[in-house]
């Protein structure tokens, strides 16, 4: 199969066609794993659900939406030209500049011919005779749509991709409008007069509160846990700026790559306990000041691992929020008591908190009264009723598994991956699977991906990848597999970094817990929380010992042979 392209693609079901590697999504990590594959020769295609290209940054188009990592730190870091070329144009980017910049990419490496758009990918099963995928599309209307067979299939589809709804009583019922954050419409929401409710108040819904509150007639929310939020700092990015960045790369990607999360960010190392108060609170109010994640990540390394630093800290934002909410009852609940400052994502906000001061905003703690139902009309709490014109749900996702179980992904002796991860991932490196052969995870469950700045990680992960794909194909195998004791092995090296870390103790969606999803009231180790230095590290490592931990099938070269090599093979490959 040569290169298709969604215009000309018929619709319905068809004989299957072949192609060598398939990428499921078209986001930030699907373009560039797209790309790499085209230029080691590779006949690759995209399939992706939605119209277009964008992944996260085509779906979300809330009012609000935007980085809080700063822009230069999330482009891509492998192409001189795109650097060079792309002039952001705020510190923090909104959705629509980035979804321009995605865009500017693909045309840029010429990708865009290489996906399908509107293909939804509902199965994929392996063939253990031919030792290739099968990979199935659905219809819009449902039916069963294309098949495509491929060599090596690749999963691209975002950790934060599978929205998910709370499970209220009458929520089909009502009858004004109603999103998800995750499928604003692209059409214009008329806002102006109307009765708003959000439900949520994660990264999400403090972005869109924040946004909307002074464009709405009212606007209700319903908070069942606050979370620690902090001020974002945003602001444009001037001409000459952008030129200062520009001769900086080098220098700014280097330091993402020196901290444990991949920001700008990195800890402050000075201990805890040798600090007075009065220079603890003039660094805490200089990070509370400036701009990004630097008051979660550059902190005092203590503060997010002992209760008792991370409750001094947590007490100084507490005194923020009660100095910026004029109502002392609504500042209280907007103050979290369950868990301390940055043991869960920690949602940056511009004038988050005096949303709460305009007379048309309303907190409901769902805590003291719950919602029962939902009408035609809006919502009924166990106190009162309230009118609405627009829910929006800024409920979070199934994340980081949630697209993952989406698809039947069946492998060897016809087990399905959703049975295997029934109770938590388990992968060799977040990149691959035992029993799912020829199956490559980029940026997966238990990558650094997830727990880092998402870009850098997944630029080294689709790199390792791709140099795995090309030195699996020149030593001519047709099946590659991660062993079973290389799986069990990393699983525990996983749950390692979650004994005794702050973050890994609280319930959140990095810690796999989710009230709208059945049996995800778990522990689930979703996240490898070693940092980014120590996960490339491992990667390299596996990579110069030939691939260890993997099996192949295919070619008649023996192992002692394969690590001979390994190293030297390496030599020249890509660095990062
Ligand atoms: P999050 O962070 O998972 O937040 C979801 C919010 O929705 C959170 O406040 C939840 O409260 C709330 N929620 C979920 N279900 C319900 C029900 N049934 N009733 C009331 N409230 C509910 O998702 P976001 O989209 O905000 O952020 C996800 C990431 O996207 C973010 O970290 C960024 O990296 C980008 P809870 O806290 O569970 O009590």
């Amino acid at each position: 199969m040569s290169t298709v392209n969604s215009a000309n693609q018929p619709s319905g079901h068809s004989s299957a066609r072949e192609t060598e590697v398939i990428i499921i999504g078209a986001g930030v990590c699907g373009i560039y794993m797209l790309h790499k594959m085209l230029t080691q020769g590779r006949e690759a295609l995209v399939l992706e659900a939605g119209d277009d290209l964008g992944g996260t940054w085509y779906w979300n188009r809330y009012p609000g939406a935007r980085f809080d990592s700063e822009s230069y730190t999330y482009g891509y870091s492998f192409n001189r030209e795109i650097l060079e070329e792309w002039n952001w144009q705020e510190h923090f980017s909104a959705q629509p500049q980035t979804l321009e910049y995605l865009n500017f990419v693909a045309d840029k490496l010429q990708v865009r011919p290489h996906m399908r758009f509107g293909a939804r990918v509902t199965a994929a099963r392996f063939n253990e005779q031919t030792n290739r995928w099968h990979v199935q599309l659905s219809n819009p209307d449902g039916s069963e749509g294309d098949e495509y067979i491929c060599r090596f299939l690749c999963t691209a589809i975002g950790m934060l991709s599978a929205a998910t709804y709370p499970r209220i009583p009458g929520a089909e019922d009502f009858k004004g409008e109603s999103f998800h954050t995750y499928y604003w419409p692209k059409e214009p929401v008329s806002l102006a007069g109307r009765k708003v409710a959000v439900i949520g108040t994660g990264a999400t819904g403090v972005q869109v509160i924040s946004e909307i509150a002074d464009k709405v007639g009212s606007l209700t929310v319903f908070q069942r846990r606050p979370n620690w939020c902090a001020p974002l700092h945003n602001s444009p990015i001037s001409a000459d700026e952008m030129q200062d960045i520009k001769a900086r790369y080098d220098e700014i990607f280097a330091q993402c790559r020196a901290t444990p999360n991949g920001f700008l960010h990195g800890p402050n190392r000075k201990p805890f306990d040798e600090t007075t108060e009065a220079e603890r609170l003039a660094y805490w109010n200089e990070l509370y000041d400036s701009p990004g994640f630097g008051i979660w990540l550059s902190n005092y390394r203590e503060v997010l691992m002992y209760p008792e630093a991370n409750k001094i800290f947590s007490d100084f934002i507490a005194d923020k929020i009660r100095a910026r909410v004029n109502d002392p009852q609504v500042a209280e609940k907007l103050i979290p008591k369950d868990h301390g400052f940055g043991t869960r994502r920690v949602p940056l906000e511009t004038r988050y908190y005096e949303a709460y001061n305009l007379p048309t905003t309303q907190l409901v703690d769902l805590t003291e009264t719950p919602i029962e139902r939902i009408d035609a009309t809006g919502i009924q709490t166990s106190a009162e009723h309230y009118d609405f014109d627009l829910i929006i749900y800024a409920t979070g996702f199934d994340a980081i598994t949630g697209a993952f179980d989406r698809i039947t992904f069946t492998g060897v002796g016809g087990q399905k991956l959703s049975d295997k991860w029934h109770d938590g991932p388990s992968t060799y490196l977040g990149a691959q699977v035992h029993g799912f052969p020829n199956l490559f995870t980029l940026a997966g469950p238990q990558s650094a991906s997830v727990s880092t700045n998402f870009p850098p990680a997944i630029e080294a992960a689709v790199e390792w990848t791709a140099d795995f794909i090309e030195w699996v194909s020149q030593h001519g195998y047709e099946r590659v597999e991660a062993s079973q004791a290389a799986e069990d092995e990393w699983v525990e090296h996983v749950k390692s970094f979650y004994a005794g870390s702050m973050l890994a103790e609280t319930k959140s969606w990095f810690t796999g817990y989710n009230s709208n999803v059945d049996g995800h009231n778990i522990l689930r180790h979703m996240v490898y929380f070693g940092g980014a230095h120590t996960y490339r590290q491992k990667l390299r490592e596996i990579a110069e010992q030939g691939y260890e931990g993997f099996d192949f099938e295919g070619a008649s070269v023996s192992r002692a042979a394969i690590s001979r090599h390994a190293k030297s093979w390496r030599n020249g490959r890509t660095q990062w």
